[in-house]
């Protein structure tokens, strides 16, 4: 079991490398792309019931100083690929795949850390890319004293 997770890990770390970026928030050019608002949230994967597949760390230290991105990457139980973005122990973003082609379609963004993701952003074939900012929320969290 160990061995064949380890083989995983790698395989989605090379497909990674190979394939450059995932999800908007990697590479970027102007905003103004498909961004929907739903102040109620849009629906997330269930993660109890999907599937783990490893995790990278992704150096964005050229946007945020002195933080790494953990990405955790899962199987949902339809096979859809997703990620989840977290930084300093909070998921900010997810990123789903729903053609299986990198890279991702769709990114789901929590703007205030209150677990409610209310704005999506799908990209299609074609479309420029959508840079969104990483919340300014995730970074006040580790600064409170934990309660
Ligand atoms: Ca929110």
């Amino acid at each position: 079991m160990i061995m064949r997770f380890g083989r995983i890990c790698v395989l989605v770390v090379l497909a990674m490398a190979l394939l450059g970026s995932g999800g908007v928030f990697a590479a970027s050019t102007d905003t103004g792309g498909p961004i929907e608002k739903r102040p109620e949230g849009f629906d997330t994967p269930e993660l109890s019931r999907s599937r783990f597949l490893g995790w990278i760390r992704r150096d964005l230290s050229r946007r945020i100083p002195g933080e790494e991105t953990l990405i955790k990457q899962y199987l949902d139980e339809w096979e859809f690929q997703f990620e989840t973005l977290t930084i300093n122990n909070r998921i900010f973003a997810i990123n789903i795949d729903v053609d299986n082609k990198y890279p991702y379609d769709i990114t789901l963004l929590d703007v205030d850390c209150d677990g409610i993701y209310e704005t999506k952003v799908e990209e299609k074939p074609g479309q420029q890319r959508v840079d969104m900012a990483i919340p300014e929320c995730v970074f006040r969290v580790s600064a409170e004293p934990s309660r």
